[in-house]
């Protein structure tokens, strides 16, 4: 095993999904069922104490409160017997919304952003819809179509981009080191109602090109991956619990889609693939 483990590191905006994977993917850890395994001793998880509480009992985790801003470090390794550190943040996701309004990475996320050997970026499609802005029309008709005053904001897919130029840069900038690979996670999947063995892929080009025309002109193709994940598998509702979170376990709940469109419950496999890319 290496000294060295990979570093690997989560970002996403609000509301796409991060502490509810986090908290299923400690589930899938402890159950030992995996890709991915525990290595070393016990952990501080007290993060994701509420949501796997809440989902223990068939309804959803709330949202993580602004300003609360963790980290927990899953050490984690492969079948390969690579040795990864899993830097899961549980910060509010308003984070990244100023984040992008201040045009300032904070200096909590500095460490993450440069230190990592691999990137995961959570994507809600369901959140991201597909609207005209600067880049698909000439600002005059958004303006002449819209009430005087409106403001015309950026889309969520100009977001995205900013976003990922904003930690590259940041990144670059500060440390000289290149582009990290990258796992984009399409969360939330079952929302999508899509077809048995829809590639990720595709769901990305189709519901957000500009972003995926920006992914496929910066990043080699090798140290790109797409999934789909669905870490709850359905939508929970407060008002009436879920029964098979209840009687078969949370850890039996939700999963993953793979790059040829296969479906898997190994919520471990997105990092593990990821692991695969940064260390051949
Ligand atoms: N349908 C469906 N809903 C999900 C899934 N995963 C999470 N959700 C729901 O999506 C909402 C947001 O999930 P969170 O994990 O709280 O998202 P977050 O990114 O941590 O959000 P903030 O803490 O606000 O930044 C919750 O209502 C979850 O119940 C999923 O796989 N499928
Ligand atoms: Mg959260």
């Amino acid at each position: 095993m290496p000294d060295n483990p990979l570093n690997i590191a989560v970002f996403g905006e609000s509301n796409v999904g991060k502490s509810h994977y986090g908290a299923q993917l400690i589930g899938r850890l402890n159950a030992e069922t995996g890709m991915l395994r525990m290595r070393g001793a016990a952990l501080d998880l007290a993060a994701f104490d509420d949501v796997v509480q809440s989902l223990s009992g068939g309804v959803p985790g709330a949202h993580t409160a602004a300003g609360s801003y963790t980290e927990t470090i899953l050490p984690v390794v492969t079948e390969a017997h690579v040795a990864i550190d899993l830097s899961w943040p549980d910060y509010a996701g308003e984070q990244v919304s100023s984040l992008l309004d201040e045009r300032l990475v904070p200096a909590s996320w500095h460490q993450r952003v440069e230190a990592a050997d691999g990137w995961v970026l959570l994507v809600r499609p369901k959140s991201a819809p597909l609207v005209d802005d600067i880049f698909s029309r000439p600002l005059g008709d958004l303006k002449s179509s819209r009430p005087e005053g409106f403001s015309i904001e950026c889309s969520s897919q100009a977001r995205l981009v900013e976003l990922l130029q904003m930690l590259l840069y940041t990144r670059r900038s500060r440390t000289g080191k290149v582009k990290p690979a990258l796992a984009v996670l399409l969360t939330c999947w079952d929302e999508l109602k899509l077809p048995e063995g829809t590639k990720p892929a595709e769901v990305l080009r189709e519901k957000l090109p500009l972003f995926a025309s920006f992914l496929g002109n910066n990043w080699d193709e090798s140290d790109i991956l797409i999934f789909g994940l669905s870490a709850t598998g359905v939508s929970l509702t407060k008002e009436s619990p879920n029964k098979d979170f209840i009687f078969k376990g949370a850890e039996h709940m939700g999963w993953a889609i793979c790059d040829d469109g296969t479906q898997t419950t190994d919520l471990t496999m997105p990092i593990a693939e990821l692991a695969k890319t940064v260390h051949d």
